[in-house]
């Protein structure tokens, strides 16, 4: 799905700002974008469990009345219905994907519409991620959901009305090779002939072709590299109708053996797990936060991050683009593992993947969620690879026949990047039924916090074991996609005592020691890059801290560390350098 842009042919209204928001019998003024949990005062708002109303006044811009005019919904979480005055044009399930909707029967230009968007939060055992709502002993609905993180809710990003040609450019797919092929194919809305040129950064024609599929050519081509991200555009053009400027990298990406290659060359990661959460926000798309989080990034020496545990704002997606960071793309679908749950909980276990827990209907719905991410987001240079799942439970019985057709579903879809998941720490190189479907091994391991509490010398053993069990047993690359330890900033001791933020360097270190040791580790994703809200429970003070940065972003004493081994590492492994 082409992201809405002003070209010669389209126009773009941002409907961001104040709108009237209807949550039970209330109505109040609301801010998009935003999560509405965080906004009001009232516990009431912030729990509701089930559709909200947001709306207001559209005025369709005067010169559009010979064009098609689109709404277009950047993320309405979990599920969204628009409205134009009284007729429903839009529904869509998933509350991190894009959805839009050809309006113009329903409005005219010059003229104003209401438009409505009904957004519900609820989560069930066939949404992507999961959820349950009961009933609490007083009456109330409540959400309860299988994920560490709040479950934030409403019109977290942007709201575009947009006019398009009738004759349109629908799609774009671009792949690239290091000697400056660009494949392209372009899908238009009826037959119509397509002229395509490449326009590199200062704007220059560097080579053009007639045609919807084809091959080009760029001569003396600059590849988007980690910490380097040259852009091209490739302008589409459909004769005297449309034209839609879709910007792309050349660069490849490739697993062989127990490397992840970027260009060609062993590429080393550095970074985070992160989330989109800030104050008052909660998932609210906010270009200062994503500025500000990316200068971190680059102060502390990181090259890449994944989108756990959904897909991110496309918005960050183009940042990570221009600036030449690395990302590993996940899907929403966290939680998929009921023994994590029922361990926590002390509830018997049920069977994860079953016609009663999670079986054909949560799986179509990871599908379509897949579809609908491969669409959005194959053309981002930035994004290396598809991770289908965090922490699913990979060990138990029936994952492979519920995993084993959306790997090949995420192939067929994107024959160019690996796929991967990040595995739990209950998934062992012994139990994991899945690990052999994907290209690299995402390990999720918390050594020293979750076990071996306090005592980094047997965490370092069992991690050490652990390791070089699926190391041996695959002969795949190995991200360490999870490991991190809470702090309260201000908490300090000479000894490892947890929730210090010594105790929390100290862990990083004992981690990287081990890391260091064992070649098919090819990255490390510290988990958290900054604070972030969850559902309240014991095992949380007003939230997770496993932050590097608090949650307004200020440094703790792991940051420093972190930063000290990252620098000047420039894709290398720490470990392959020292010495030098
Ligand atoms: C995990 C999850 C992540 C949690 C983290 C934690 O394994 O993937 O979502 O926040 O552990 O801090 O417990």
């Amino acid at each position: 799905m082409l992201k809405p842009r002003s070209t010669p042919t389209r126009e773009l209204v941002n409907l961001d700002g104040i709108w009237r928001f209807t949550v039970g019998e209330q109505t109040l003024d609301v801010a998009v974008p935003a999560s509405y949990n965080d906004l009001f005062t009232d516990s009431a708002i912030r729990d509701h469990v089930g559709w909200v109303r947001y709306h207001r006044q559209v005025r369709v811009p005067r010169g559009w009345a010979d064009e098609r005019v689109v709404l277009r919904v950047d993320a309405a979480t979990h599920e969204g219905k628009v409205y134009v005055d009284d007729v429903l044009v839009a529904e869509h399930a998933g509350g991190y994907l894009p959805f839009e909707a050809d309006i113009t029967e329903h409005v005219r230009a010059g003229e104003e519409f209401r438009l409505t968007i009904g957004v519900n939060n609820e989560l069930t055992d066939t949404t992507i991620p999961p959820g349950t709502v009961i009933t609490t002993p007083d009456g109330r609905r409540q959400q309860q959901y299988l994920h560490d993180f709040y479950n934030y809710a409403g019109l977290a990003r942007s709201v575009w009305l947009y006019s398009r040609p009738a004759v349109h450019i629908e799609d774009i797919t671009i792949v690239t090779e290091l000697d400056g092929t660009v494949h392209y194919s372009v899908e238009t809305s009826e037959p119509a002939p397509v002229r395509v040129r490449v326009l590199d950064a200062s704007g220059t024609c560097v080579a053009e072709a007639d045609g919807a599929h084809g091959d080009l050519r760029v001569e003396d081509v600059i590849l988007w590299r980690p910490g380097a991200g040259y852009l091209y555009d490739l302008e589409v053009e459909i004769a005297d109708t449309d034209v839609y400027v879709q910007p792309f990298g050349v660069r490849t990406v490739e697993v062989r053996g127990t490397e992840f290659f970027v260009n060609g060359e062993p590429f080393y990661f550095t970074g985070f797990g992160k989330h989109e959460d800030t104050p008052v926000r909660g998932k609210g798309h906010d270009p200062a936060y994503l500025v500000h989080d990316f200068q971190l990034m680059r102060w502390i020496g990181a090259n890449s991050f994944r989108t756990s545990h959904y897909p991110y704002a496309e918005e960050v997606l183009e940042f990570a683009d221009r600036h030449g960071i690395v990302v590993i793309d996940e899907t929403a679908a966290v939680g998929l593992n009921l023994a994590v749950a029922s361990g926590l909980m002390g509830a018997p276990p049920r069977p994860t993947f079953s016609p009663e827990t999670f079986g054909e209907a949560t799986r179509e719905a990871h599908a379509r969620h897949l579809r609908e991410l491969v669409a959005r987001d194959k053309n981002h240079p930035s994004v290396v690879m598809w991770c289908i799942a965090n922490e699913p439970a990979s060990n138990e019985e029936g994952a492979r026949d519920y995993f084993e057709p959306l790997v090949e579903l995420t192939r067929k879809l994107d024959p160019t990047r690996p796929v991967t998941y990040a595995a739990v720490i209950f998934a062992t190189h012994e139990n994991d039924r899945i690990a052999d479907l994907f290209d690299v091994l995402c390990l999720n391991r918390y050594y020293g916090w979750y076990v071996a509490t306090g005592d980094l010398a047997t965490a370092r053993v069992y991690l050490e074991g652990d390791l070089r069990g699926w190391a041996e047993k695959y002969g795949k690359p190995i991200i360490m996609s999870e490991y991190g330890a809470d702090s309260m900033p201000g908490q300090h001791s000479v000894w490892d005592i947890p929730w210090t933020e010594e105790y929390q360097l100290s862990y990083l270190e004992a981690n990287h020691r081990i890391f260091d040791r064992i070649d098919a580790v090819v990255g490390e994703h510290v988990w958290n890059f900054a604070d972030f809200q969850t559902a309240p429970g014991i095992h949380r003070v007003d939230g997770n801290k496993k932050g590097v940065f608090t949650r307004d972003r200020r440094p703790k004493a792991a940051a420093h560390a972190l930063r000290a081994r990252w620098a000047g590492l420039d894709g290398r492994k720490p470990s392959s350098v020292a010495g030098e």
